[in-house]
């Protein structure tokens, strides 16, 4: 079993792009810019952009980052976001999800400009990845793909599960991954709530990606023997300990990890590529 190592890859990428910015530096360009809005007060959003503010300073970016109380109005955000939609100093914005209830996440992303959009949430990026044409991909996935790039994983032909359905990582994912590309290639199945015999499914996978968000919802007896598995959950819950809780992702780690070829950790899997995937896009939007 090898441990696909987010942290150590994109590690490895941070200093790639580093140097692109040195290289961008010293030819008198304009240093990559990123924005990032962060609505309320939750921990985790709370720690994901601090993430992101941290992986700028280290790759030489300028980041700037507005933060709202959770009562602002809708209004005003979309103010806020037409704001730096128009402002040259800045090349990418995100907007971290999730908002508050009141706002709608969906008018949010459609206000962004898309070619500011580095998340690759709005419609327009979307529908080009979907197409297959040049696109800013959202940044789980993209990230996944990366890594399985970087370790040499061969995808085509096999078969690849992917548990989840969301707009941000199970539907994009099994978009990339079915995709003329490499890698791609794969029989993609898409599973969700409502799928019959998960297991049926699972047991078939050469590749399972889980994307639903139930910490150790992917047990040993689902798995076959030799299969790669990305974990894309990243649940806190409740431990005695400093932080107060412990970071479990979807796959029963312990139970999975003996059966597998290649398995993601959690935390230092997927959490780290996502980051890097934001970073990447980033560098392009101020490329363009
Ligand atoms: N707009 N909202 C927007 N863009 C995104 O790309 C995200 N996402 C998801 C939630 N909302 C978003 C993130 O940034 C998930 N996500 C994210 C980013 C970073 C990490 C995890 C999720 C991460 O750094 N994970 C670390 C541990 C973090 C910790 O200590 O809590 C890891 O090693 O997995």
């Amino acid at each position: 079993m090898i441990l696909l190592d987010g942290k150590a890859t994109a590690d490895d990428i941070k200093r790639e792009i580093a140097l692109v910015v040195d290289k961008i530096v010293s030819e008198g360009g304009k240093v990559p810019h990123l924005a990032a809005i962060l609505v309320g007060e939750d921990g985790a959003s709370q720690t994901y952009v601090g993430h992101k503010e941290k992986a700028c300073a280290q790759v030489g970016f300028r980041s700037t980052l507005l933060r709202f109380p959770s009562d602002i109005s809708e209004e005003f955000l979309l103010a806020q976001i037409d704001k730096i939609n128009n402002d040259n100093e800045i090349d990418g914005l995100i907007v971290q999800l999730p908002l508050p209830p009141h706002i709608s996440e969906q008018k949010v992303t459609e206000a962004i400009d898309p070619s500011k959009d580095v998340d690759g949430f709005h419609p327009v990026n979307v529908g080009k990845m979907v197409l297959g044409l040049q696109s800013f991909v959202s940044a789980t996935p993209w990230g996944i793909i990366e890594l399985l790039k970087r370790y040499d994983i061969e995808t085509s032909g096999k078969n690849c599960v992917i548990i989840g359905r969301s707009n941000i990582v199970g539907r994009p994912m099994a978009n990339l991954l079915s995709q003329k590309s490499k890698p791609g290639d794969c029989t993609v199945t898409m599973c969700h709530s409502r799928t019959k015999d998960l297991r049926e499914h699972t047991l078939k996978a050469d590749i399972i990606v889980a994307a639903l968000g139930v910490p150790g919802f992917l047990k040993g007896d689902m798995v076959k023997e030799g299969a790669v598995v990305i974990d894309v959950g990243i649940t806190r819950v409740k431990a005695d300990n400093k932080s107060g809780f412990r970071l479990i992702g979807d796959v029963l780690f312990d139970e999975v990890a003996p059966k597998c070829s290649y398995i993601t950790p959690v935390p230092g899997g997927v959490g780290p590529m996502t980051i890097i995937s934001l970073l990447k896009n980033t560098l392009i939007a101020a490329e363009k």
